[in-house]
């Protein structure tokens, strides 16, 4: 019986060390390719959807971008080699939009149609 409390001890040891060591990170990455996940929680309407998408597109090294306007999500499909994680923010922040936590930048924000504005401004 105590033998049998250690390997069920053994194994619970060795499978919690094992999930521990799986990387945090969301990205993927496939050949030289990233595909990650930004928050873009202040888009209201399709307006917003499409001018997030088409700022994104604009970035070097963009290949693929989708854009969820019910979860608040952009979706980017990117070479590293070409740009940054933080390009992309940098794109959808001067296109008038928050980007994880960083904010909208405000003269883009003012040029948004009023649909696009957050509802409490
Ligand atoms: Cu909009």
């Amino acid at each position: 019986m105590k033998h049998l409390m250690l390997i069920v001890f053994s194994v619970f040891f060795f499978a919690v060390s094992a999930s521990a060591q799986e990387p945090e990170s969301k990205s993927v990455q496939v050949k030289g390719k990233e595909t990650v996940t930004i928050a873009v929680e202040s888009m209201q309407c399709g307006t917003c959807k499409k001018a997030v998408e088409k700022a994104l597109k604009k970035v070097d090294g963009v290949e693929a971008v989708r854009v969820d306007l019910e979860a608040g999500k952009a979706t980017v499909t990117y070479t590293p080699a070409l740009t940054t994680f933080s390009s992309l923010e940098t794109a959808i922040t001067k296109a008038g939009y928050t980007a994880n936590d960083k904010k909208a930048d405000p003269e883009a924000y003012e040029k948004l149609d009023d649909c696009c504005k957050l509802p409490e401004d």
